[in-house]
């Protein structure tokens, strides 16, 4: 197969791209535009880029908004009350099947590789279990790493602990914590700690929700990366939506991001999440509660954007659309130059493979897996802009699904030259 007549992130010009099974083999700079034959596919001047990255989704309580109740208030605590009443009702069939549909809206807007949180405040682990079996079963179609995320402590929940060693056992790739939700400080700073020396243990990844919270004091952050950088393991660690860091004083962040630096960690923000969840203790003037993603990603940290919830009793909305994430983010941290713009995608593609360490396999280059998304637009800023849609999902040089781009039926009512 051959993909001709792409442009390709960051370059000028139209592109041939050709797959041997399911690599890329090469990619040919075009002098002018190609008629597509039988077996090749025309790109039509649009972009071909590295499939969309979701870093961050709660597949077990994904569709699950308003059973058995509604989230009122807006907060993250509420949404933990709702979650755990849905919790006891939880059975395989049902989080599968929301588990299947969920995936399946991502993989329709150009995802091929997901990170799960699977909630292990659950004597049973019927959560990871599933989203466990679910990775195994869909390997060939699809990348998934499930996290072990303690929702309701890890040192607070009865048997925490041993629930997090059951879980590594069960086949959890990626283990968390919550320190700023243990009873208190001291115990969030020891979960931390465990939590790093059972990864080292276990060879896992870390990925912590790391100070979801407006308090200024909420200061775990350090303490994550402090441990990941003695233990040399920053590039295999992450902190996810780090609200509190929007709250932190200018000169405590300026002593921070030294250390930050330092331990090579990964930042994910959740900015639909968090301009929803955070907040809501104001009046105003009103924090928008998203991290520093500027600031980060100006530092040279590794820094990507997720969505965290689909249809959840956090969040009632979302819909896989990484795009619709990437546009928030870029309006609510004030990343809005054109040379925001130019490198728009890198958030929910290259910067999100960097934090799931699938770089090696992820990326056009001959060598690699062939797989890739075609966008309906010329280039990030085109895309961004228009919010396109993905044309195509190809994976391991296989077609996944294709799309017609949208057209409007009837004639032009605001043609003059007629
Ligand atoms: N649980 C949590 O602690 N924080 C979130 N944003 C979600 C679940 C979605
Ligand atoms: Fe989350």
């Amino acid at each position: 197969m051959k993909i001709v007549n792409a442009r390709l992130r960051g370059s000028s010009g139209l592109y041939s791209i050709d797959f041997d099974g399911a690599y890329f083999s090469s990619i040919t700079p075009q002098d002018r535009q190609l008629t597509s034959d039988t077996g090749s596919i025309d790109a039509r001047s649009r972009l071909v880029c590295a499939p969309f990255v979701e870093p961050h989704i709660h597949l077990d309580a994904a569709l699950t908004a308003g059973q058995p109740r509604w989230n009122k208030s807006g907060t993250l605590f509420e949404g933990i009350e709702c979650w755990s009443d849905r919790k006891s009702m939880l059975e395989p069939d049902d989080i599968r099947n929301r588990a299947l549909e969920t995936l399946e809206q991502l993989v329709s807007h150009g995802v091929q590789y997901v990170r799960t949180h699977a909630d292990i405040s659950d004597p049973s682990l019927v959560g990871l279990k599933t989203l466990c079996s679910l990775r195994d079963e869909l390997s060939d179609k699809i990348h998934i790493q499930v996290a072990a995320f303690p929702q309701e402590g890890l040192l607070s929940y009865p048997r925490g602990l041993q629930l997090m060693e059951q879980a590594i056992e069960s086949g959890a790739d990626v283990i968390g914590a919550i320190p700023h939700f243990e009873y208190t400080r001291e115990m969030g700073e020891s979960s931390l700690k465990e939590i790093i020396r059972l990864a080292g243990a276990h060879d896992c990844l870390v990925d912590v929700h790391c100070d979801e919270i407006d308090d200024p004091n909420s200061r775990f952050l350090e303490v994550l990366a402090a441990e990941a950088l003695f233990a040399g393991m920053g590039s295999r660690v992450t902190a996810s939506h780090t609200t509190a860091m929007h709250s932190y004083d200018n000169a405590y962040c300026s002593k921070l991001f030294r250390l930050l630096k330092h331990s090579g960690i990964n930042f994910i923000s959740c900015p639909t999440e968090s301009i929803h969840l955070q907040g809501r203790f104001d009046t105003y003037p009103k924090r928008r509660g998203v991290t520093r993603v500027k600031e980060l990603d100006a530092a040279g940290i590794n820094v990507c954007f997720a969505e965290d919830s689909i249809r959840d009793p956090w969040y009632s909305l979302g819909n896989g659309r990484l795009l619709r994430v990437l546009d928030f983010g870029l309006h609510i941290c004030h990343m809005m130059g054109h040379e925001d713009f130019v490198r728009a995608l890198d958030f929910i593609t290259d910067h999100s493979a960097r934090t799931l360490g699938i770089e090696k396999d992820y990326g056009i280059a001959p060598g690699k897996p062939a797989n890739c998304i075609l966008l309906d637009g010329e280039d990030d800023y085109d895309v961004l802009r228009r919010q396109s849609d993905v044309l195509l999902s190809i994976r391991q040089g296989q077609i996944i699904f294709q799309r017609e781009p949208a057209q409007v039926v009837t004639p032009k009512h605001l043609s003059v030259n007629a």
